[in-house]
């Protein structure tokens, strides 16, 4: 009889504590033993943990954006009878029958996980019964780029290509894989690239290429005095390439404007000092002038699919937050029905499991606006880039006090300066001018935010 056995993340090295990017598989897959169920990415190297045999997988027991290392049970699968049954299936398989209790060794499972990268050029130790079937029809992994989880239709590619198309900011979905069952290898990606790079081929269907650029200069900067070199963050590659991507397609106009926050501030501070719980900074009273604006023209809560506007009826606002590795934009969930300390206290949160690396992917997506506030630091104004597929971002700099004429005398107000970058293809300058006039007046008299 069929047993369901569990799946162990084997012998990974020296690796420990790995995050999960990727699901490989779904509950009610048949697996093969060796498909890839998921895919952990260290600061090093990606890899798969191996199906270490052939089955049903019944359960799932990890999730994105976990960490897990040797031993950790990923999945429970239900053996395929022949596997479970056949006494030379199973004496060629000992890992599978000792799956259940004992973290296996190298030695002891057939698939000891590699990285990516050399797994796909390394022909098997042992030959496998070629099922391509099972093979060629695996799941849909889930894409680790939060915004475009589309888990029926990712491409099929191995981890160490997704890494490098992510790298060079390359959507998968428009690559045509050359390799068995479709998939794409890496000189896929390159010959992308290329044609991209040379207005050639798919590059105008993307949208995204055909910008005829020259190359990147090449410079041999220890010729001029001493250098080090860093290798850049995971967070600062794939923030890097999604900026990248968003600069370059779309078309951003930055609209700047002046809240008055005097009250706005005078208020935040008695809620200071009446409550010590949690530290109410202005970002939440920017969090809920924003929601209104949004209600008010629901073209800047929508995305851009094809050639029609998604109008999002929900909330969701990102936050950008700085941290030593790179910048994350965390997502605060249906901002409309929280109220300024609700919102302070996940604020706080998010910002402490942001700058500790524990933000999950599903914590990053879903996010209708972005805010991206530089004021605890400083600047009079800058140009945010959108946060795609959102259609706008609104930057936030360091409010200072001004005089301001109020039509008898110069007094002495505290402005706050906004910058709203937005998506033209969505957005005309009028509603981005109504848009911050809007929020202005909000911020400047909170009790706008009650009609
Ligand atoms: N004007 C003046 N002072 C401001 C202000 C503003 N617009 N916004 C915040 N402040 C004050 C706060 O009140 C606080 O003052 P006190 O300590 O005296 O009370 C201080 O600045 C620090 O605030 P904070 O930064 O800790 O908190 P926040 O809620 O304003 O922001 C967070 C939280 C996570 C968004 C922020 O810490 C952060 O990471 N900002 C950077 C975002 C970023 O990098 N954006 C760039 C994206 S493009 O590369």
């Amino acid at each position: 009889m069929a047993q369901i056995k569990q799946a162990l993340v084997p012998d990974i090295g020296d690796y420990s504590d790995v995050p999960v990017i990727e699901l490989l598989v779904q509950v009610g897959d048949h697996v093969s033993k060796d498909q890839g169920l998921a895919t952990l990415e260290s600061d090093k190297a990606t890899m798969e943990v191996p199906a270490p045999f052939a089955g049903i997988v019944r359960e799932i027991k990890v999730k994105l954006g976990d960490t897990i290392s040797e031993g950790t049970v990923v999945a429970m699968i239900e053996a395929d009878d022949d596997v479970a049954s056949d006494a030379s299936a199973a004496k060629a398989e000992p890992a599978a029958a000792k799956a259940e209790s004992t973290p296996p060794k190298a030695t002891e499972t057939a698939a000891k996980v590699e990285p990516a990268a050399k797994q796909s050029s390394k022909a098997p130790a042992k030959a496998e019964p070629a099922t391509p079937a099972a093979s060629e029809t695996r799941s849909p992994p889930v894409s680790f780029d939060a915004d475009s989880v589309q888990p029926d239709k990712v491409p099929y590619a191995s981890p160490s290509v997704r890494v490098f198309a992510r790298e060079l900011g390359v959507d998968l979905a428009q690559v045509k894989g050359s390799e068995r069952g479709g998939r794409i290898g890496k000189a896929d990606v390159q010959g992308f690239v290329k044609a991209a790079l040379t207005g050639a081929g798919g590059a105008a269907s993307t949208g995204g290429g055909g910008l005829n650029l020259i190359p990147w200069p090449k410079v041999d900067f220890a010729k001029f005095g001493e250098i080090e070199r860093r290798p850049l963050s995971r967070i600062n590659k794939i923030a890097g390439a999604n900026l990248a991507r968003n600069w370059a397609m779309i078309p951003h106009v930055t609209q700047f404007d002046e809240a008055d926050i005097t009250e706005m501030e005078a208020f935040r501070k008695r809620l200071g000092e009446e409550q010590k719980e949690v530290k109410v900074t202005p970002l939440v009273f920017l969090i809920k002038a924003v929601v209104a604006a949004l209600q008010q023209y629901p073209a800047f809560n929508a995305s851009l699919d094809g050639e029609e506007l998604v109008l999002k009826k929900y909330f969701n606002i990102g936050i950008a937050v700085d941290t030593p590795d790179g910048l994350v934009v965390p997502v605060i969930r249906d901002a409309d029905q929280k109220g300024l300390l609700a919102l302070s206290k996940e604020l706080a949160e998010i910002s402490v499991k942001a700058r500790d690396k524990k933000l999950g992917p599903a914590e990053m997506s879903g996010g209708c606006f972005s805010i991206s506030s530089l004021g605890g630091i400083g600047g009079t104004a800058f140009t945010p880039i959108i946060n795609a597929p959102e259609v706008a971002i609104l930057g936030v700099s360091k409010s200072q006090t001004k005089p301001v004429w109020n039509g008898k005398e110069f007094a002495p107000r505290l402005m706050l300066p906004l910058s709203l970058s937005y998506d033209h293809r969505v957005i005309d300058g009028a509603a981005a001018a109504r848009f911050t006039t809007f929020l202005a007046r909000a911020l400047t008299d909170l009790r706008r935010l009650l009609l």
